[in-house]
């Protein structure tokens, strides 16, 4: 274990004790000796334990050598075990909550027998809490809060969730007069399926009128932070925004900072330092010399100039890469190599599949989903409704079904419509692999897309199994939300997703990216590889209403995150060509 590690566990530790009521100088030395150790440097900390010298370190009393010892030689402490063991998660848990320390804890577990978030509120609730020595109504309501945003605050969020905030939030910042360029940056900016915070970049030439404006935007709950050039806000929903506020020329660089990742600036930093340059926030630099990289970024005379972040790549040779890529999966190399693949666009869509209308689960009928493709431009549209099994999504018997096809295609017949709308089911996978409705009907429809819905906790073995015997059916057009995960809500069920993927480029099934913002499914970290290997995508939005269809966009960012062209995507093509796809499909 690092120092830093041993520190977190002794920090812990003094916690724990506090919490059981120890004697406060035996836990105060634990909290001592893990400052102590966090300003020894690892190899110092690996010498000092060697030659036995610890003991001799201004801080760190005998009880604690032995436990550094075993936690830096073993990365375990039996001590630390048993303490944990000894204390109710529930108590532990009470941690999380603002404004609640080990003494609180201990004093409401002992007088009022909280040892839950659930016991802590029904004590809050009925005023036992305030009635309490030392807590009060003030501290009563604080707690209650807290419980009520923890779950908020300790969140990441939705993509989709984080932009619809953050859109209106630029307009805002580029409407002052007193701001030149505004851009959202970090993990928003780069499509990454959840956000942690918000990140604003802005170039402005008067400060305070900005974070002025910033602080006081409607939904902001709390201002967390507010600083010469920088300020910060908690909404509402517990989403924080960060807004950073730069002289003009700083603003591509600060831009390109703060949109990251991380481990895209690492690799961009060294390759910068490779070329004797310093690249930061503030500039690009010369690495050798006197002063630091932000005294140097404010000499004319020694900073390169970039108006915009094409410019700071091409200053250290390279091609443009656009925020999606900025992951550090091998973006540098690929644009030291030439121009980065011209990524899919919202605007290259010419229709979607796999949508569904008030005959299952949708909240929209046929004429209102095809009336709002057409609006966007579309010009196809695919109808994909649950299949029986989906009981509960008011799945749709044959007869249903049969019903289904016919009034679609008299739709299309009617030419009320300028977009197309194809026939087709998202037809349950049973848990055996087989199809829920027969071959003679599937083969009726224009496409097929197989889903599982069912039977989640299968093996890894049986599930995979089971999808890639739903792939070989032969009326089998695309894959539906290939792991079933939905974000921050359910982990994915076991499934090999490498042998799904070789078994799909077999058949010439297509993979869906379920472009619902809490699904996003397959994930773009795989997509790079498969299309590279043949697999071919439908960016899908599974709207369940008109509005649902704009998700595609949520999709859109995925695909282009898994290095996706319009050329690997099956609704980028004409109408002609999706037609002759699935006619072409051996049935
Ligand atoms: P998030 O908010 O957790 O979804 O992810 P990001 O990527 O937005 O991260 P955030 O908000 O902490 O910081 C924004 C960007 O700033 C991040 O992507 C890269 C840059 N950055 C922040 N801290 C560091 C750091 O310690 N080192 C480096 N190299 N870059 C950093
Ligand atoms: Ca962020
Ligand atoms: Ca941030
Ligand atoms: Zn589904």
């Amino acid at each position: 274990m690092t120092k830093n590690e041993i520190a977190d566990v002794l920090n812990e530790i003094g916690v724990l004790m506090e919490l059981k009521g120890e004697n406060p100088f035996k836990v105060r030395a634990y909290q001592n000796g893990a400052r102590v150790l966090e300003s020894i440097e690892d190899a110092e900390l690996g010498r000092l334990i060697e030659a036995d010298e610890l003991k001799g370190v201004k801080g760190i009393g005998e009880a604690l050598v032995q436990k550094i010892t075993e936690l830096h030689t073993t990365g375990r402490l039996e001590f630390f075990e048993k303490l944990k063991a000894s204390i109710a998660p529930g108590l532990v848990e009470l941690l999380q909550i603002p404004g609640l320390g080990p003494k609180k804890i201990k004093a409401l577990n002992e007088k009022l027998g909280v040892d839950s978030i659930a016991s802590l509120v029904a004590a809050c609730t009925d005023g036992r809490v305030a009635e309490l020595a030392g807590f009060g109504e003030k501290t009563q309501a604080k707690i209650l809060e807290g419980v009520k945003n923890r779950e908020a605050y300790g969140r990441r969020h939705l993509w989709w969730d984080a932009a619809e905030i953050a859109v209106p939030i630029v307009a805002g910042l580029r409407g002052l007069p007193q701001v030149e360029r505004a851009e959202a940056a970090g993990s928003l900016r780069r499509g990454l399926e959840t956000v942690g915070d918000l990140d604003f970049i802005v170039a402005a030439k008067e400060i305070a009128p900005v974070t002025a404006w910033f602080t006081a935007m409607p939904g902001v709950k709390e201002v967390t932070a507010l600083g010469e050039t920088k300020a910060s806000v908690r909404f509402e929903s517990g989403l924080q925004a960060d807004l950073r506020i730069v002289p003009a020329e700083q603003f591509a660089f600060a831009l390109h900072h703060f949109t990251g990742s991380k481990d895209h600036n690492v690799q961009l930093r060294q390759r910068a330092l490779a070329r004797g340059l310093s690249l930061s926030e503030w500039g690009l630099v010369p690495a050798e010399g006197e002063g630091t990289a932000k005294e140097k970024a404010e000499n004319p005379a020694l900073r390169t100039n970039a108006a915009d972040e094409a410019g700071i790549f091409a200053a250290l040779g390279l091609n443009f890469i656009p925020p999606e890529l900025r992951e550090g999966l091998g973006e540098i190399e690929a644009a030291e190599r030439g121009p980065l693949p011209k990524l899919v666009e919202a605007r290259d869509l010419r229709g979607v599949f796999h949508n569904h209308t008030t005959e299952s689960d949708g909240r929209n009928t046929l004429a209102e989903m095809t009336a709002a493709a057409e609006a966007l431009g579309w010009d196809y549209l695919g109808i994909a409704d649950h299949s029986k099994s989906s009981v509960q999504a008011r799945g749709l018997t044959e007869e249903r079904l049969r019903a289904q096809v016919a009034e679609i295609q008299a739709l299309n017949k009617s030419g009320r419509f300028k977009t197309h709308v194809f026939t087709g089911t998202e037809c349950d996978i049973l848990p055996d692999g087989r199809l829920d409705y027969d071959d003679a009907l599937l083969a009726e429809l224009d496409y097929v897309v197989v889903s599982v819905h069912s039977a989640f906790s299968q093996d890894e073995a049986t599930m995979t199994a089971r999808i890639i015997r739903a792939i070989e059916h032969p009326c089998a057009t695309m894959l539906g939300h290939l792991t079933g995960r939905l974000l921050l809500r359910r982990e994915s069920y076991q499934v090999n997703v490498g042998k799904i993927v070789d078994a799909a480029i077999a058949n010439r099934v297509v993979i869906e990216l379920n472009a619902s913002p809490w699904r996003l499914d397959l994930d773009w970290r795989h997509w790079r590889l498969a299309a590279e290997r043949g697999l071919v995508c439908a960016i899908n939005p599974d709207a369940h209403e008109t509005s649902g269809l704009e998700h595609v966009r949520a999709g859109v960012n995925a695909a282009r995150k898994g290095w996706l062209t319009k050329e690997q995507i099956l609704n980028t093509r004409s109408l002609a060509d999706v037609k002759a796809w699935m006619a072409g499909r051996g049935r």
